[in-house]
């Protein structure tokens, strides 16, 4: 690693800090473009590089020829051949704000000197969290992919781009140039990325943190019979050099061109008039971002007529005709200040980071996930650390990683308490388990009040007006201590409580004599019983078709059930082996209380040539999938598991089988492939 002070010296000379700057911005650069292990969100990066480039336009003496701002990206690895590339590679400038983009359409406006009415057409297209690459076509034949490196030289990726499905290896149709670099982005679906994980994960090999890792990886194998194993996509939405063709007056005509010629172009583009159609798709992509099959950081804007374009120009390494409308950073830098512990419905105990507030994801941060005590080993993450923070959608803050080369000499480590923060019960890890857990069961206010608050969630009883307010009071004045306390309260009780007008009061007593009529499924789901969720409540339901034969289930009958395995169903023989839990069914049960309709249980046993059987499938199959595999088992009335055990009676192998396969043979048990799952279904046994 390169040496460097460290800690940033914020105050010093504008000497000293630039070069930090470079220092810093070096290091990112070579573990984000030649470690492919990026160490600094994005945003910070482009923050210490404005720095810098803001010192040095102040002080031009101060500009060193490997300044990280006189060349872009990083350097070819060993392994690659260098590939000049004929028309460089640029960047794209960046905006965030609304302002920054009405700015462009204004300076755009200005500089093609157009009358007031006269707005600019721009091509809109999605910004793809890929890795850019060039592809280079002679006479149709794809023969060279390079990527994009320092955007002046990249690497000869060739074999490994050849592997990927999407990408035509000749151009079709009547109009196909001499010479023509197509340039596009190499990104992998979410669907793809999470399957390849699986079986990275299967076959004990490392997994990667997110799809443009996964793809980065992919595209950088020596070997690339890997590459071809991996599920790399591809969209083309630039142009380098391009002989014996005219170039298209727009870029949309570009694009209509390219997917004509049988090259992959997305869909989700469209041209529109000034600012205000460019935020208008901007808007409309931000509303189906989530939704989309792949991760996208933005959208791109370009002058759609190349006559325009050709006029703008460009500035030093990136076209003025273009623009990148970036979503709120994901990942932000902030300071660690303290790990408290939270402790959560069943007792489970987190590690929280509290956190120098930071905005990030378009809302402010103060409160992360670290998730358990030996993720917060695994990670190094200490106390005073500066820390990544990613808020991606929904999803809960978390802490990613630390950055060593910025760790205070009084960084403190994170001691797991002994005692819960809440209830002061021992807290209890056992042996096999990654959680740990306060030892307190109802008996702690904190898992106290979230059982209620499960219980009264639309999907469970749907109590309308329990909110987590009204909860904590009714916990902390000792009002009510299981969910069955909650059908005696009364008006006069929950008119006292803060918050709480007698309109409301009423209202809650009437949700609370709605919720007692319910059904057997959302009950069980009520109950919060640890790996029971809305669906396993439901198959639970329909299986036994009443609560009593649930409640006297042995592990053994628990595992028939579709979809229960041996963790869910000791989890809830567990459950209603404890006196406790019966109590409190007991209450909800009473006359006047919670009803449902029982039904009759589904017939017992499975009917097909598979009845009785349990699977297991690993690896790829050549021509079905995973999903149609197992809709075909269990419809031949097989049970399809999840690993391999003496129970198993076959196993179905396909490609890159690890270790279940292994486990397979330990045991001695039948292995299928494909033809020998047809012959399985149409009943011959092995
Ligand atoms: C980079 C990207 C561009 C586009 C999409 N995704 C990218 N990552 C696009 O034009 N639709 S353009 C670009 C560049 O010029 N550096």
């Amino acid at each position: 690693m390169v040496r460097h002070p460290a800690r940033p010296p914020e105050a010093s000379s504008a000497t000293e800090r630039a070069a930090w700057l470079r220092a810093e911005l070096e290091r990112a650069n070579h573990a984000y473009y030649v470690l492919d292990q990026p160490d600094l969100p994005d945003a910070e990066y482009d923050k210490l590089f404005r720095e810098l480039q803001q010192i040095e336009s102040a002080h031009p003496d101060l500009i060193t020829p490997d300044s990280p701002t006189q060349r872009v990206g990083g350097e070819a690895s060993a392994g690659f051949e260098p590939v000049v590339h004929d028309v460089p590679m640029l960047s794209l400038n960046n905006g965030f704000a609304d302002e920054d983009i009405a700015a462009f359409d204004k300076r755009v406006h200005e500089t093609l000197g157009k009358a007031e009415g006269d707005q600019v057409d721009y091509a809109c297209e999605l910004k793809f969290d890929g890795l850019a690459i060039s592809l280079r076509y002679v006479d149709g034949v794809f023969v060279q992919a390079s990527t994009r490196g320092d955007g002046t030289t990249g690497e000869n990726v060739t074999e490994n781009v050849r592997t990927i499905r999407s990408l035509p290896l000749r151009l079709k149709g009547k109009r196909v140039p001499k010479v023509l670099d197509v340039r596009g982005e190499v990104l992998m679906f979410r669907r793809d990325f999470a399957r390849m994980n699986e079986r990275q994960r299967e076959a004990g090999q490392k997994e990667f943190a997110n799809p443009r890792n996964a793809a980065a990886g992919s595209l950088r194998q020596l070997d690339s019979k890997i590459t071809a194993q991996r599920p790399l996509s591809f969209f083309a939405y630039g142009i380098g050099v391009l002989e014996g063709e005219p170039m298209p007056a727009t870029h949309a005509e570009l694009l209509d061109w390219y997917a004509e010629m049988g090259l992959p172009v997305n869909s989700e583009r469209a041209v529109v008039k000034g600012a205000q159609g460019l935020l208008e798709f901007f808007r409309a992509v931000g509303e189906k971002r989530e939704s989309l099959p792949y991760d996208i950081d933005g959208v791109v804007y370009k002058v759609n007529r190349r006559d325009e374009q050709d006029a703008l120009g460009f500035v030093s390494r990136a076209p003025r005709f273009a623009l990148a409308h970036k979503f709120p950073a994901q990942e932000a830098l902030t300071k660690l200040l303290a790990i408290d512990v939270q402790v959560g419905r069943t007792g489970a105990i987190t590690p929280v980071a509290r956190l120098e507030p930071v905005f990030v994801g378009g809302a402010t941060v103060t409160n992360a996930t670290l998730h358990n005590e030996d993720e917060v080993r695994r990670k190094d993450i200490r106390i005073g650390d500066t820390v990544i923070v990613r808020r991606a959608g929904d999803v809960i803050p978390e802490v990613v990683s630390a950055l060593l080369e910025r760790r205070p000499e009084d960084a403190r480590e994170f001691v797991m308490p002994t005692e819960c923060p809440v209830c002061g019960s021992r807290i209890e890890r056992l042996p096999d388990e990654a959680i740990a857990r306060c030892t307190g069961g109802l008996f702690c206010p904190a898992q106290r009040k979230q059982a209620l608050w499960h219980f009264a969630q639309r999907r469970a009883l749907d109590i309308d007006g329990l909110g987590e307010k009204i909860i904590d009071q009714l916990v902390e004045q000792n009002l009510v201590r299981t969910p069955a306390d909650l059908f005696n309260l009364g008006f006069a009780t929950l008119a006292q409580l803060d918050r709480m007008a007698d309109k409301s009061a009423q209202n809650l007593l009437d949700s609370l004599e709605k919720a007692k009529s319910t059904t057997l499924a959302r009950f069980i789901y009520a109950l919060g019983i640890r790996q029971v969720g809305e669906s396993t409540a439901k198959d639970l339901a329909r299986y036994f078709g009443s609560l009593d034969p649930i409640m006297d289930a042995s592990i053994e009958q628990l595992l028939e059930v579709k979809d229960v395995g041996p963790i869910v169903a000791e989890s809830i023989h567990q459950f209603f082996a404890e006196e406790h839990n019966r109590t409190v069914i007991e209450q909800l049960r009473a006359p006047g209380k919670v009803t449902w309709v029982e039904g009759p249980p589904a017939p017992k046993a499975p009917v097909g040539v598979l009845a009785g059987k349990t699977v297991v499938l690993t690896g790829t199959l050549p021509t079905l999938t995973r999903d149609a595999a197992k809709e075909m088992l269990e419809a031949a009335g097989a049970k399809v598991a999840g690993s391999v055990s003496k129970k198993t009676d076959y196993v179905v192998a396909g490609a890159d089988a690890g270790s279940k396969l292994a486990k397979a043979e330990e045991l001695g048990l039948p292995v299928l492939d494909e033809e020998g799952l047809h012959k399985l279904l149409e009943g011959h046994s092995t």
